[in-house]
């Protein structure tokens, strides 16, 4: 019957990819625009990625521009990363182009996952695996298990690297600080918080907060400001690409030697 093979066509390959997915080079967590960009680039360097974000839609702020308004701003800076990614702009002002978000953040997706990542969406990263004084991978439950409050055990992803790329709340830092007594490689040892706006600063400070942070946890885009405590950027998108970039170089450098 049609309708039994639509069934087994989904379950039996979903199974397969989830299990091909056990043990990982790298775990992303959080699907906004910096941790997809660092899904590609580790994809086409030929690593094993997995990328999970707890929405049903990945893709984090960068749908929404700003208050809505779909559009978002790039510095040049940025823009060999825009062109690599077949994105549309048009030059504005004093180095600076505007994109359609919409436009953007599929592309980004498209790109990611034809370049070998895997994306698995409503995953919520519930907690690290943490082994020898060190992040070895990642703990996963269905979003929809944790919103409800249900008492239902997750799943283990190893993998060699983790990154968090959560966003303004650094979930994954935090979360290895605080049950582990882990000290970061932060000025405080522990996450410090993102400032106020000041987009100059934030743009260049995420690009510098973007780096290993524990043993085998990196972070990336506002989770690397939240973590150093440096300024958010608003809807200007560029540290957060040249983030993901920055970060996917670093961990290709380690895990390709
Ligand atoms: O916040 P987010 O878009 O990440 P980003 O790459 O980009 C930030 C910008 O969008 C914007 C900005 C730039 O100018 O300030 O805010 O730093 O996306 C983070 C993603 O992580 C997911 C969440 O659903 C979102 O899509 N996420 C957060 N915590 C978890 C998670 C978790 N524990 N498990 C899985 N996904």
């Amino acid at each position: 019957m049609i309708e039994t093979r639509v069934s087994q066509g989904i379950v039996s390959t979903y199974f397969d990819k989830l299990q091909k997915n056990l043990e990982l080079d790298v775990a992303i967590v959080g699907g906004g625009p910096s941790g997809i960009v660092a899904a590609y680039y580790l994809a086409k360097a030929g690593l094993k990625v997995a990328q999970f974000d707890r929405k049903l839609a990945p893709g984090g702020g960068m749908w929404g521009g700003a208050m809505m308004f779909n559009q978002i701003v790039i510095q040049e800076e940025a823009m060999e990363i825009v062109r690599e990614f077949g994105i549309n702009y048009e030059p504005f002002m004093e180095g600076l182009y505007v994109m359609d978000s919409v436009e953007s953040t599929s592309s980004l997706l498209y790109h990611a996952v034809h370049a070998g990542a895997t994306v698995f969406n409503c995953y919520s990263v519930e907690d690290v695996v943490y082994k020898g004084n060190r992040v070895s991978g990642v703990v996963v439950n269905w979003t929809p298990v944790l919103r409800e409050g249900l008492h239902v055990d997750p799943l283990n992803i190893m993998a060699k690297v983790v990154i968090d790329g959560t966003g303004h709340d650094s979930e994954i830092a935090a979360t290895v600080a605080r049950k582990n007594g882990a000290r970061l490689e932060t000025e405080t040892g522990g996450v410090i918080g993102e400032r106020s706006l000041d987009v100059t600063a934030g743009e260049q400070e995420v690009v510098r907060g973007t780096k290993e942070i524990y043993p085998g946890l990196y972070v990336c885009g506002m989770a690397a400001s939240a973590v150093s405590g440096t300024p958010r950027m608003g809807p200007i998108f560029g540290g957060m690409l040249m983030s993901g970039k920055k970060v996917a170089d670093e961990i290709i450098a380690r895990l390709k030697k």
